[in-house]
C-alpha cells in the first residue's frame, strides 16, 4: 500500500508537491476542477461546503483538460520524487448532461472518452468521480472535532430542490431559467450510470485508465430531493455488477462508507478489498451516522482505522491511500496541519506492516 496526498486545483504547486513528499507521500491524486471560482467559502484551503449555490462556478464548457496540460503535470509530479495516481471528479461543465440525460448527452460522452484518452497518453493511470446529480451537498461546518478543531458534518437532511443550471453541487450555466430541475427515480439514475459505463469503459479498457467511483458524499438516499446512488454498503455492490470490465472500480471512502446507517465498516472494506476493484481509498474518521455525523481526526472516530489498514492488508490491497478530509488545526496553516497529522498517523500504520 501506498501514501499518497490529494490536492485540489489551486493546490497544485512546487510547494504542495515538497509537502507531501517531506511528509512522507509517494503519490499524488488532483483535482482540476476549480470549487473555489465564484463561491463563497470558509477558507481557501479547506475543503469546500458551499451555499444553496453550490460551490461555485465550473469551468469552460468548451474547454477540455488538454494533454499537453496533463503530461506537463504528471511531470511536475515527478520532478517533486511523485508519483500522479488520480485525477479526481469531472467538471461539471463537461459532463453535465451525463448526470441530468439532457440534450447534450451525447456530446458530453465524447468529452469523457476524450479527457480518458488524454489521460491515458500522458500516463495517468486512474479517474475518480462521482456519479449523483446534487454532489456533496448538504453539509454543514462546525467546531465539531477534538478541541474545537473545524470540521464538516450534517445536521439534518437537505432537500430543497435544484435550480436549473445546476448540477454535483456546481453552476454550469448562470443564465439558466428561473425554476428547479424535476426529480428524476433511483431507477433513471441506474440506468444513466449503466449507459455511461457501457459508453465509456471500453475506451477507459483501451486507453489504460481506470474509473473509481466515489460513494455518495453525504449518503443519504435523497440530497436536494434528487435520488442518490451509493448510499449503502451494499450498492457498491449493485455497481460492480452492472458492469465487469476490470476498468470498473471504487474511490473507496471509508468515511462515507462509515456515515451509512447499515453495515459494518470491517465487514465492508472486506467484502471490497477481496474483489479487489479499489481504485485508490480515502481515508477519514467519523462520528455517527447520516444524518447527524461529524468528522472526526483520523485516531478519533468511531472507526479503528489501524484495523481497517490491516483488512486492506490482509486482502493484498496495493493502491494508494489519501487522507481525504481532515479538521482544520489552530495554526497559520490549518489545512496543511490538519493533512499532516492524517498522513502521519496512516504512515505510522503502513510501516507497522514492515518486516511482518
Ligand atoms: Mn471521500
Amino acid at each position: 500500500m501506498k501514501l499518497g496526498l490529494g490536492l485540489y486545483k489551486h493546490m497544485l504547486t512546487p510547494e504542495n508537491f515538497a509537502f507531501a513528499k517531506q511528509a512522507g507521500a509517494t503519490h499524488l491524486v488532483a483535482h482540476l476542477v476549480d470549487y473555489f471560482k465564484g463561491g463563497s467559502h470558509v477558507g481557501p484551503d479547506d475543503q469546500p461546503t458551499g451555499t444553496d449555490w453550490g460551490w461555485g462556478l465550473a469551468g469552460d464548457p468548451d474547454q477540455l483538460w488538454t494533454l499537453a496540460e496533463l503530461t506537463e503535470l504528471r511531470r511536475n509530479v515527478e520532478a517533486a520524487g511523485l508519483k500522479l495516481e488520480a485525477i479526481e471528479n469531472f467538471d461539471p461543465a463537461h459532463w453535465h448532461d451525463i448526470l441530468l440525460d439532457g440534450p447534450k448527452r451525447a456530446l458530453h460522452i465524447e468529452n469523457v472518452k476524450t479527457i480518458i484518452r488524454r489521460m491515458g497518453q500522458a500516463g495517468i493511470p486512474l479517474m475518480g468521480y462521482n456519479f449523483s446529480i446534487a454532489g456533496v451537498s448538504g453539509r454543514t461546518k462546525g467546531n465539531y472535532a477534538r478541541g474545537g478543531a473545524p470540521s464538516v458534518g450534517m445536521e439534518g437532511p437537505y432537500d430543497l430542490p435544484m435550480p436549473h443550471g445546476m448540477v454535483w453541487n456546481m453552476v454550469y450555466d448562470p443564465k439558466a431559467p428561473a425554476g428547479t430541475i424535476p426529480v428524476a427515480t433511483p431507477e433513471q439514475l441506474w440506468s444513466r450510470l449503466d449507459r455511461f459505463l457501457n459508453e465509456v469503459l471500453p475506451v477507459a479498457e483501451e486507453a489504460g485508465v481506470r474509473l473509481a467511483l466515489h460513494p455518495d458524499d453525504p449518503p443519504m438516499p435523497t440530497i436536494r430531493s434528487q435520488p442518490r446512488l451509493v448510499y449503502q454498503p451494499h450498492l457498491y455492490q449493485k455497481v460492480i455488477e452492472l458492469n465487469r470490465s476490470p476498468a470498473n472500480q471504487l474511490e473507496f471512502c471509508i468515511g462515507s462508507l462509515a456515515e451509512m446507517t447499515e453495515g459494518d465498516i470491517y465487514d465492508v472494506v472486506d467484502q471490497y478489498s477481496r474483489q479487489h476493484r479499489l481504485g485508490y481509498v480515502h481515508l477519514r474518521n467519523v462520528r455517527d451516522k447520516v444524518p447527524n455525523y461529524k468528522e472526526t481526526f483520523i485516531d478519533d472516530g468511531e472507526v479503528d482505522v489501524l484495523r481497517v489498514l490491516g483488512i486492506l492488508k490482509r486482502n493484498g490491497f496495493t493502491g494508494v491511500i489519501i487522507p481525504d478530509h481532515a479538521p482544520q488545526m489552530s495554526c497559520a496553516a490549518p489545512w496543511h496541519a490538519g493533512m499532516a497529522y492524517a498522513l502521519g498517523f496512516i504512515k505510522a500504520g503502513l510501516k507497522s506492516f514492515e518486516n511482518k
